[in-house]
């Protein structure tokens, strides 16, 4: 492991200059060259695995966002391994599915060979920045090592009855030719590209995600992840706590031969009587049945018009509403009284029941319509003072016989109660998840393991017969009729079932892009196996993800579908935790330098390769950590980088000058700086504050500067402390100062509490001219804080009401406050 490479460094006469390029160029090639950051499987150490949500390799290349979050898992790998973890750190490609493929078509070229080009770009730039991967790990979604592997968790998904093919109303998206989860749809356009997506039947693979809707959000609460996105979980699996009701069908309405009688489903039981009509969704199988001759034409219409439109347009609130009444009614549960059933959009047919008990002096939804279309209104609670409006608050409850004077809980639970006792309803959960459309009309993603026959039978592949490779094809090109690609393969379409020598097809549907990444945190841990999808042993010890930092975008796509199937595997016992990912962090989005979102359209994109071969490696990723706290949204500015960059060669001239190291004992003074200083940097490392750890180590420098000359030891303590940040400076110090081996598992530096401490000033406060009080304080703490602590100090605040006029901090002595008294 011992590097006998000189020192780039070049020494004029009395200059040191820092020659990035070469300094980084050397230590990339020992890193790779030593394979400094292989992983054992297996260790007597303890564990920490820091994961990247790898990208998909599109023909762009890496930005400057993608490296703010890879530096950030960077600095914790090589933290931790100094701190004497075994770190798994690996990289990878998110290469089959939509993006790949629709570049592939942009450019004509096979998806194969633009994937394999992406990649081989992607790589480069990855290793350019330093990056502490174990290159040993890599892996990529459409290989047929990996994706074998996909389909066999496919397999234990059918097995255990969680995958099905169902006929229904899905997302279609006519520019994508391809079928879209509801996840991928955002404001009724597509996640890629934002294109127009309607609504169409088809056959499709679904997965039954809402089997796992409650441990999916009961298991939320112990995650260490952000609100926003355990918040949007929360949302997106959108659980209510409510009853079911049946009603009847009026006995004129009836009709010989079908169920006179429907179910609803609400999450305000309390207010049964003040239902005054009933709607059911355009889409309600009873429609047929119930609605009378003279209105049939009317409904017929209406449901043609609701066809064009999807959910979110249905359900706005701000929306006109719109309805056709059906000419039949049903019947009030407890009262008998008749009730006029309704068909209107904001009703959907994949939510509850699709139908719904309509309670206008207290849904908002409801009002509107009533109002609308001249409906009764019944007041069962107390307390609408606005006649233009529902009262959706609580309070005592009217016209309501049993329950009048109760307050919602104590209604609902009395009107269950009754329901239940007549037969008339129950207490019932329901969940907004919808279950996961599977299948793509796509040639480029995961075939299914599966085999039809004539009669419309499946038959799920075993385990040896997998995978199922994907077979090479000319014209991928989807037709866009909703048949996939895959059908005109037609040697590997149409085959003898060898286990039955009955004829079958394969599937000609492909799986979405989520189906790779779902489990790919799994195979990272022993990507090379050939017998399993991953060694239980090194999943026990590997498992969970230690820190996963990545996009908010992913929120209710990737981190959902991955909860879940990990959630499957580890009910079948094939992993030991109930969670993937127990810390996740959103790094913030890099803005153009005019404060916008970058993008190629507005020409403010910048290329980290600029970057790189202007400046080095080592002052991007610091000058990404400086911007600003990882979470937060920031924009470039180039000045930035070159302050970095400034700071960088600032440290290499001095540390790297040995006209400044001494062999002495360290002074007093540099070792109480030295020793605060690893004491912020490694607090701040350990909580991913990079920025403020940069600036300590700022601070550190002019101190150096000032007293002219450190220690050897200080140096190499520097040089470790800088060393996850800026790991090629790091290195190259460490080696100046004698060191043979790299640094990556050198014992990170610890402090001494005593020198570490900060030293205390007292500072008087006065306020016109007399004292009024003292802060303790830390000498170096800026005057803003200070002034802001001398505001909040006990027995000054009241000498501060009025307009404060001047404030001004006399560094380390004293705060001074003008203030002028109001008449
Ligand atoms: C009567 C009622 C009275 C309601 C009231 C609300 C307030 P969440 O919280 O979203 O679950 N609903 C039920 N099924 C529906 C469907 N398929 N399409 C559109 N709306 C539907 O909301 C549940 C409430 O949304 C239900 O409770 C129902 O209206 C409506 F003062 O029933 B409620």
């Amino acid at each position: 492991m011992s590097s006998d490479q000189k020192s780039p460094c070049i020494e004029g006469q009395n200059e040191v200059v820092y020659d990035f390029k070469n300094i980084e160029a050397k230590w990339q090639k020992y890193w790779e060259e030593n394979k400094t950051f292989r992983t054992d499987t297996f260790s007597s150490k303890p564990k920490y695995y820091a994961l990247d949500m790898f990208p998909f390799p599109s023909g762009e290349g890496l930005h400057v966002g993608h490296p703010e979050g890879y530096t950030a898992t960077d600095i914790m790998s090589r933290y931790k391994r100094m701190k004497g973890f075994n770190v798994l750190h690996p990289m990878g490609w998110d290469s089959f599915g939509l993006p790949a493929e629709n570049y592939a078509m942009k450019t004509g070229t096979h998806p194969d060979l633009t994937t394999k080009k992406n990649i081989a770009n992607f790589t480069r730039q990855l290793k350019s920045l330093g990056f502490s991967y174990d290159w040993d790990r890599e892996i990529a979604t459409s290989n047929v090592d990996y994706y074998k592997w996909t389909q066999w968790i496919f397999v234990q998904l059918y097995n255990k009855g969680l995958a099905y093919e169902d006929e229904i109303n899905v997302n279609w998206c006519p520019h994508l030719k391809t079928v879209l989860a509801n996840e991928e749809v955002i404001d009724g356009k597509s996640e890629v590209g934002g294109h127009p997506v309607v609504q169409k039947k088809m056959k499709q693979w679904m997965l039954k995600i809402t089997d796992y809707a409650e441990k999916l959000l009961e298991d939320l609460d112990d995650l260490d992840w952000p609100t926003n996105i355990k918040e949007m979980q929360r949302n997106w699996i959108g659980k209510s706590v409510g009853a079911k009701i049946t009603f009847d069908i009026a006995a004129e309405n009836h009709l010989i031969g079908t169920k006179n009688q429907f179910d609803i489903f609400t999450t305000r039981p309390d207010t049964l009587f003040g239902a005054t009509y009933m709607v059911l969704s355009p889409e309600h199988p009873l429609l047929n049945s119930i609605c009378t001759p003279e209105q049939k034409p009317e409904i017929e219409k209406y449901q043609k018009i609701c066809l064009s439109k999807n959910d979110l347009e249905r359900t706005e609130l701000s929306k006109e509403k719109t309805g056709v009444f059906t000419g039949a009614y049903a019947l009030h549960p407890v009262t008998q009284k008749k009730l006029p059933i309704w068909i209107a959009d904001y009703v959907l047919m994949s939510y509850g029941t699709g139908a719904i008990m309509a309670v206008p002096a207290h849904d908002e939804r409801d009002f509107e319509f009533a109002q609308q279309m001249k409906l009764e209104i019944i007041d069962v609670i107390e307390g609408r003072t606005d006649t233009n409006a529902a009262f959706t608050g609580d309070g005592a409850h009217i016209n309501s016989d049993f329950i009048n004077g109760l307050d919602r809980d104590a209604a609902s639970a009395k009107m269950i109660e009754w329901l239940v006792q007549n037969n008339r309803g129950e207490k019932k959960v329901n969940y907004k998840l919808r279950d996961w459309i599977f299948s793509r009309q796509r040639y480029w993603g995961e075939p299914f393991p599966l085999l039809k026959f004539e009669d419309g039978s499946v038959r799920i592949l075993q385990d040896h017969e997998l995978p199922v490779a994907l077979p090479e094809l000319e014209k991928f090109e989807p037709s866009g009729n909703g048949e996939s690609p895959l059908y005109n393969a037609t040697e590997w379409l149409h085959v003898i079932d060898p286990l039955t020598g009955k004829k079958a097809t394969r599937e000609t549907n492909t799986m979405p892009n989520w189906a790779g990444s779902c489990w790919y945190y799994l195979r990272f841990i022993d990507p090379k196996n050939t017998q399993n999808p991953w060694d239980k042993e090194a999943e026990k010890y590997w498992l969970p993800v230690d820190l996963y930092v990545g996009g908010v975008e992913h929120a209710v796509l990737h981190l959902l579908y991955a909860r879940f199937w990990h959630k499957v595997l580890y009910d079948l016992g094939f992993v030991s935790t109930k969670e993937p990912f127990k810390k996740l962090v959103n790094q913030g989005l890099i803005l153009g330098t005019d404060g916008e979102k970058m993008s190629k359209s507005r020409g403010n994109v910048v290329n980290p390769d600029h970057v790189v071969g202007e400046f080095g490696a080592d002052s991007l990723r610091l000058y990404e950590m400086f911007m600003g706290p990882l979470e937060k949204v920031k924009p470039w500015k180039e000045d930035g980088v070159r302050g970095v960059s400034n700071f960088l060669h600032r440290s290499y001239r001095f540390f790297g000058d040995p006209k400044n190291i001494h062999r002495e004992n360290e002074s007093q003074d540099t070792l109480k700086a030295l020793h605060k200083t690893i004491k912020k940097v490694t607090d701040d490392i350990e909580h991913m504050r990079f920025n403020t750890a940069i600036s300590a180590l700022m601070i550190f420098v002019n101190h150096c500067y000032k007293v002219k000359s450190v220690s050897v030891d200080t140096a190499k303590i520097y040089a470790q402390l800088i060393s996850p940040l800026a790991p090629h400076l790091g290195e190259e110090l460490w080696q100046m100062h004698g060191e043979n081996q790299s640094l990556a598992y050198s014992t990170w530096p610890s402090f001494n509490e005593e020198w570490a401490r900060d030293d205390l000033i007292t500072v008087a406060i006065q306020v016109n001219g007399k004292l009024r009080g003292t802060l303790n304080i830390d000498a170096e703490i800026d005057s803003e804080q200070v002034i802001q602590m001398a505001k909040n100090e006990e027995g000054v605040t009241k000498y501060l009401q009025g307009t404060i006029v001047k404030e001004i901090y006399v560094p380390k002595k004293i705060v001074n406050f003008v203030v002028k008294i109001e008449e």
